[in-house]
């Protein structure tokens, strides 16, 4: 069952980039009979300027697209469906439960756990597995700023992050589809890396729901499926975390996630992407993909000695 969801994955995404490119053609489609500028009303169209060393220049995703074309599966396998199935998803009150090899093990409020931390907006390259991209403006702080607030032992290794299990509020938890809670992990000095995350939210401010909040992981180097979404628990360990997709097809997901154009997922190449600018004709230019998702000069030195074909 695992392993069946787990190939079907691009026969949902032909599905799913059918219903996106329907959609563009409807609203290419308003456009004209409206007006131009009668939908830039109703397309709003933010951007950020790129403020950090951090940041992008590329053309930023549209908000539009950046909320509504994502991978949730406790809100369905289709990326159409958790802008819908995720609506009435409550994200406060929120607790963090914090355990393992750590001096300040608590279940927090989020509001007390986030106390004093200062929000910044970090425009940046994501990359998913399936092989879409987006630039996207976060809006969050350093995980590193957190991991020292909580004061973690020498003797941990690892952080393991699990996503919410509800299945009141999260329909498709009651499907087999991944193992759930959705599990990932991140290497300590992963974790304290410059560029790792925690997002409260995306283009300025909180949320959206399907977007992983009220808080999810972003590791700009590693595929998408990295960045585990709706976190209720951090636990300091000093074994290497099994993820839900390492559990569901360990042949195809390996730990690390790093984006690597030289090694093929098993089923299909990585070499190339297709970057979402809410172009209409996105789908039809792929671009080459960059090793560490164009990160090497803040990544490459935490995986020297690592043989990144094995350690995928
Ligand atoms: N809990 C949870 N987190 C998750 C996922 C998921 O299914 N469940 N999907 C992952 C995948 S495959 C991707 S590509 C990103 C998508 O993040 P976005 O919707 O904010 O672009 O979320 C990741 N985090
Ligand atoms: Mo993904």
């Amino acid at each position: 069952m695992l392993i069946k969801r787990a190939t079907d994955i691009p026969s949902s995404e032909i599905t799913s980039e059918h219903l996106y490119r329907n959609r563009r053609q409807f609203f290419k489609a308003a456009a004209t009979t409206l007006g131009a500028a009668s939908l830039s009303a109703f397309l709003p169209a933010p951007s950020f300027a790129a403020a950090s060393k951090y940041d992008t220049d590329e053309k930023q995703t549209p908000i539009n697209d950046v909320t509504s074309y994502n991978n949730y599966y406790e809100f369905g396998s289709g990326k159409d469906e958790p802008v819908v199935n995720a609506r009435a998803f409550k994200t406060k009150p929120w607790s963090v439960a914090v355990s393992g090899m750590v001096k300040k093990p608590a279940t927090y409020n989020l509001e007390d756990l986030l106390k004093g931390i200062v929000m910044e907006d970090r425009i940046y390259r994501m990359r998913c597995v399936e092989r879409w991209s987006m630039v996207i403006p976060w809006h969050g702080f350093p995980l590193a700023t957190l991991v020292k607030k909580l004061e973690p032992l020498p003797s941990a290794k690892f952080i393991k992050f699990q996503t919410l299990y509800a299945p009141d509020r999260m329909p498709e938890q009651r499907q087999p589809t991944l193992h759930w809670p959705y599990t990932e992990g991140l290497r300590m000095d992963e974790a304290m890396n410059e560029l790792t995350l925690f997002a409260v939210g995306v283009y300025g401010k909180e949320g959206p729901a399907q977007n992983g909040a009220p808080i999810r992981l972003i590791t700009p180097w590693k595929y998408g499926f990295k960045g585990i979404k709706a976190i209720v628990k951090m636990e300091f360990t000093d074994k290497m975390p099994l993820s839900a997709w390492m559990e569901a097809a360990p042949r195809e997901y390996g730990f690390y996630a790093n984006v690597n154009p030289t090694v093929d997922h098993p089923r299909w190449s990585q070499a190339t992407e297709t970057r979402l600018t809410g172009g209409v004709f996105d789908q039809l230019r792929p671009i080459k993909t960059r090793m560490f998702n164009g990160y090497e000069s803040y990544v490459e030195s935490m995986y020297s000695g690592l043989d990144l074909r094995k350690n995928y």
